[in-house]
C-alpha cells in the first residue's frame, strides 16, 4: 500500500526502532511549550478568527466558520410558526442523542420526568460512538480526584472553571461504577480489577477502556438503557430554534423533520442541549475525526436565545489523525496507541518529542516537524509523521495489538497495512471543541431552564482537554443535567410561548450591518447538501 518514497522512509524508521523504543524522550519545559503553541498551534493563527459582532459574546473572537453560523440567519420566520399547535408536550426535552443526551434522559426518567429525546440523526450517531481510547477516573489506590484535578486543570492551561473540574473529577469513580453496572464491558484483569493506562498529560494510569472501542461500547450500553426504559426518541428531527416563554425561560424547541421538512413544536418545562461538537465545520480546512452531525448546532441555538459562550475560540486538534491512506484521511488513531508504547518519529526515523505530552503540545510539535523542520513524509493530501506501532509489541509482547487495539489493527488492515509490522502515517485532525456554552454546577446556562451537557459545554476543560475526560464529562454532566432538569421541571411555571428572541436577533444582525445569507444551525456538513434525502427543507 505504501509508496516507494514511504517505504524508503520506513526503512530508516526500522533501522532506529530498537534504539528509539528504549529511549525516554525528555518532556518540554513550560516555556518551550508556550513558545511552540504560539508558533504552531492552529488556535494562534489570528487571521483564522473573527470578532463576534452581536449577542452575549459581542467583541470576543471565534473561528471564522463559527462566527458565520453564530451570526447566521434563522431557518424560520417566527410569523409563520404556530406556537399554539403543540406536537410534543414534555417535562424535559433533550436535544441530541449521543452519550450526554442519553445519560441525561436516563437520569431524568429515573427521577420521574416525562422526557423525550429529539435528534437530527439517530440515537448513537454521535462523537461518543467515535471515541476510542478510554475514560478517566481516579479510582486506583495510588491516585485520587485531587491528582486528577491537577492534571486536568494544568492540561487545560489553568483556564477551566474550577467548580466544573471539581465536579468532573470527584464524580468520576461513581460514573465508572454506574457504567459498569449498566453493562459496559471494561477491560479487566482475571481477578476483575479494571485495567488502566496513561493518556497524554496524566500523572497516573487512570484510563479505563473497552479495548479501543470505548465510546462505542459506552454508547451501546446507554442506548440499550434508553430503549429499555421506553424513553421516546424522535429521530431524524433537528431542533432549529429554541422556544422561550414570556419570562425568558427555555420552554421547548421548533423541530424540523429532516426528510419531509415538516415543522413540529415541542413544548417543555426544561430543555437540555446535548448536541455535541463542531468537527464537521472543518475549521481551517482540517479533516476531522468527528461524526457527520458535529456542526455546532447547540451553540447556535443557545446563542440566539441569549446564552453566553465560553472559550469558543479554542479547538482541539487530535495529534494522530490518519494521514494515509486517503480513504481514512483524518480518522482517529487513538492516543492509546501511544499509551501502549508507540512513539512519533519523523521521515528520518528520529524521535522528536515525548509521545504523551498534552494534545495541543503534541499536535503543534507534529506541525512544526512537518512545516518548519521539513521532516514530514509527503502524501497526495498533505504530509505526516510516523507513529511507530511495531514498538508496541517490542514493549508489550506479541499479541498486544490484537488484544488492546483491535479497531486500529482492522482499520489499517483494510488497506493492507499491518500495524504490527509497519508504522502508520499521522497528522493532526480536528477532534474536539474545547469551548462551548457557559454553565453553572447544575448544568444550567445563562438562559433559565436551559441546561447543557457534553461537548456543547465550555469551561470544563479550559483551553485544552486531556484524553478520556470527554467520555467522562458526557456521563458526569449528562447525568447531572438530567437530574437538575427533572428537578427544575417539577415546579416550573411556564408562561406564554414566544419566538421574540429570534426577531430580536434578526434586528441585531441588521443593526450591526450583517447581511449574510448563511442559515444556521447548519445541521449537516456542506458536502451532504445537494443530496435531496439529507437536505433539510
Ligand atoms: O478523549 C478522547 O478524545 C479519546 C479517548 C480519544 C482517543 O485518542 O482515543
Amino acid at each position: 500500500m505504501y509508496t516507494d518514497e514511504m517505504l524508503e522512509s520506513i526503512r530508516k524508521v526500522e533501522a532506529r526502532r530498537a534504539e528509539n523504543a528504549a529511549a525516554e524522550p525528555r518532556r518540554m519545559t513550560a516555556d518551550e511549550k508556550d513558545k511552540l503553541l504560539e508558533t504552531y498551534h492552529p488556535d494562534y493563527i489570528t487571521e483564522q478568527f473573527d470578532t463576534i459582532k452581536i449577542g452575549a459574546n459581542k467583541g470576543e473572537k471565534a473561528p471564522l466558520e463559527l462566527v458565520e453560523l453564530l451570526q447566521g440567519k434563522s431557518r424560520i420566520d417566527p410569523k409563520e410558526i404556530n406556537l399554539d399547535r403543540i406536537d410534543y408536550d414534555v417535562d424535559v426535552l433533550i436535544i441530541g442523542g449521543g452519550g450526554a443526551g442519553s445519560s441525561a434522559a436516563i437520569e431524568a426518567h429515573k427521577a420521574g420526568a416525562n422526557v423525550m429525546i429529539a435528534t437530527k440523526l439517530r440515537i448513537g450517531d454521535a462523537n461518543t460512538m467515535m471515541a476510542e481510547g478510554g475514560i478517566q477516573a481516579a479510582d486506583k489506590p495510588n491516585d485520587s480526584p485531587a491528582i486528577h484535578f491537577l492534571d486536568a486543570f494544568g492540561g487545560g492551561h489553568f483556564a477551566a472553571k474550577k467548580e466544573l473540574v471539581y465536579k468532573l473529577v470527584t464524580e468520576a469513580p461513581e460514573a465508572i461504577q454506574w457504567l459498569n453496572n449498566l453493562g459496559v464491558e471494561f477491560d479487566k484483569d482475571k481477578d476483575g480489577t479494571m485495567i488502566t493506562t496513561h493518556g497524554g498529560g496524566t500523572s497516573r494510569k487512570r484510563m479505563h477502556a473497552a479495548k479501543d472501542y470505548s465510546g462505542a461500547e459506552i454508547m451501546r450500553t446507554l442506548r440499550d438503557e434508553v430503549l429499555n426504559r421506553n424513553i421516546p426518541v424522535v429521530d431524524f428531527t433537528a431542533a432549529i430554534e429554541l422556544i422561550l416563554d414570556d419570562k425568558g425561560r427555555a420552554a421547548g424547541a421548533v423541530l424540523q423533520n429532516m426528510e419531509t421538512g415538516d415543522i413540529l413544536i415541542a413544548r417543555a418545562k426544561t430543555v437540555i442541549i446535548a448536541t455535541g461538537g463542531a468537527g464537521r465545520l472543518h475549521y481551517q480546512g482540517f479533516p476531522t475525526s468527528n461524526h457527520y452531525g458535529a456542526t455546532a448546532d447547540g451553540l447556535v441555538l443557545a446563542y440566539r436565545a441569549g446564552a453566553r459562550l465560553l472559550y469558543q475560540d479554542t479547538l482541539q486538534y487530535h495529534p494522530t489523525g490518519a494521514a494515509f491512506p486517503q480513504q481514512i484521511f483524518g480518522a482517529l488513531v487513538t492516543e492509546k496507541v501511544r499509551s501502549l508504547g508507540a512513539k512519533l518519529v519523523n521521515a528520518d526515523g528520529e524521535v522528536f518529542m515525548h509521545p504523551l505530552e498534552t494534545r495541543d503540545v503534541c499536535a503543534a510539535s507534529i506541525i512544526r516537524e512537518c512545516k518548519a523542520h521539513k521532516k514530514g513524509v509527503q502524501t497526495i493530501l498533505g504530509e505526516g509523521v510516523w507513529l511507530d506501532t511495531p514498538m508496541i509489541e517490542l514493549k508489550g509482547g506479541a499479541g498486544t495489538i490484537e488484544k488492546r487495539i483491535p479497531a486500529m489493527l482492522r482499520m489499517f488492515a483494510k488497506y493492507d497495512i499491518d500495524i504490527r509490522k509497519q508504522p502508520i502515517l499521522v497528522y493532526p485532525t480536528l477532534h474536539y471543541q474545547n469551548g462551548g456554552i457557559d454553565i453553572n454546577t447544575d448544568c444550567m446556562s445563562s438562559v433559565p431552564n436551559l441546561f447543557v451537557a457534553g461537548e456543547a459545554v465550555g469551561g470544563i476543560h479550559g483551553r485544552n482537554r486531556l484524553m478520556g475526560n470527554s467520555l467522562l464529562d458526557i456521563i458526569v454532566f449528562g447525568r447531572d443535567a438530567g437530574k437538575s432538569a427533572a428537578k427544575t421541571a417539577k415546579d416550573a411555571a411556564m408562561g406564554a410561548l414566544t419566538l421574540d428572541h429570534v426577531n430580536k436577533f434578526a434586528a441585531e444582525r441588521k443593526n450591526a450591518g450583517i447581511d449574510t445569507e448563511t442559515l444556521s444551525p447548519k445541521l449537516l456538513p456542506t458536502y451532504t447538501h445537494g443530496n435531496p434525502r439529507w437536505e433539510a427543507k
